[in-house]
């Protein structure tokens, strides 16, 4: 038995390994964090370090996380490596009281960090928390090819964003009804982006970052990457469609399309993209 056998460590893994198969993320691109239950941190605190880390400010806080245990891959690591070489790809770290600050309590050996990305996965995660009563747990951001060859020709709003990938594929008005958020181009790391990618998401399950990537949430690793999976294959065929045939569409799905599938599959689409 080893720390990598325990479902939440093993299921973390898993999804690295599936974006990186899916090519989301060359290099160090992406990023993948995980709200711990009390059962997970109580399986893994047998594995912990004797002594934890020192606590690290974030430049971010939130109450509603704080004592929280996240898992979290390294900064500058590769997804490439999380199955091979866990303990220096990923890491799990703890919430202080004040929520705050961060302190390594497994993993990230050699001098790791959490992922760059930590302080909008952070704010990310309270946003949701909150409007999901307490069920997202899974923060995902990858490098997503389609969605971002999509923010040079698109209008960067969220109804024009919404719009496109309703219109792409059958299933995604049933996916994502509220549509989904897209953020100007901002510098990537920062307190900035956490902040305006966490207004999306107080709306939507998912935000697009401009010249960038996609940010998804979810309850589970299942539910977090179908929904990348979902909003990167509906770019897929918008791009595709525009490609073919230079930019003339002969046909897609009307509104009223949209709304009757919405009626037959009880979900409540944003009439605010709807003509
Ligand atoms: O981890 O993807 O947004 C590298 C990134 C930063
Ligand atoms: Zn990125």
């Amino acid at each position: 038995m080893a720390i990598t056998d325990i479902a939440c460590v093993k299921g973390f893994i898993r999804m690295c390994n599936d974006g990186w198969l899916q090519g989301w993320h060359e290099r160090n691109g992406g990023n993948l964090t995980y709200r711990m239950t009390e059962e997970d941190v109580a399986a893994c605190r047998p594995y912990f370090d004797a002594t934890p880390r020192e606590w690290v400010k974030m430049g971010v806080q939130a109450d509603n996380l704080a004592g929280e245990y996240f898992i979290t891959t390294g900064s500058g690591k590769y997804f490439r490596n999380v199955e091979p070489d866990p303990i220096h790809s990923m890491g799990i770290v703890e919430i202080n009281a004040a929520g705050d600050s961060w302190r390594i309590v497994w993993g990230l050996a050699d001098g790791a960090k959490p992922t760059s990305e930590f302080p909008s996965h952070f704010m990310n995660h309270s946003v949701r928390k909150a409007a999901t009563g307490g069920a997202n747990r899974v923060i995902y951001h990858c490098h997503a090819t389609n969605v971002i060859a999509l923010t040079y020709i698109l209008p960067l709003t969220d109804r024009a964003f919404s719009r496109a990938l309703w219109q792409s594929a059958t299933e995604c008005p049933v996916v994502f009804p509220e549509g989904v958020g897209v953020c100007p181009w901002m510098v990537p790391g920062g307190a900035d982006i956490a902040m305006a990618t966490s207004e999306k998401m107080k709306t939507y399950q998912a935000a697009i970052w401009a010249q960038h990537g996609l940010f998804v949430s979810g309850p589970d690793f299942d539910t977090a990457f179908g929904l990348a999976h979902t909003i990167e294959k509906s770019a897929e065929i918008y791009v595709k469609v525009l490609s073919m045939g230079g930019g003339l569409i002969r046909q897609t799905i009307e509104d009223d399309d949209l709304r009757a599938i919405a009626r037959d599959f009880g979900v409540q689409l944003n009439e605010d993209f709807l003509d």
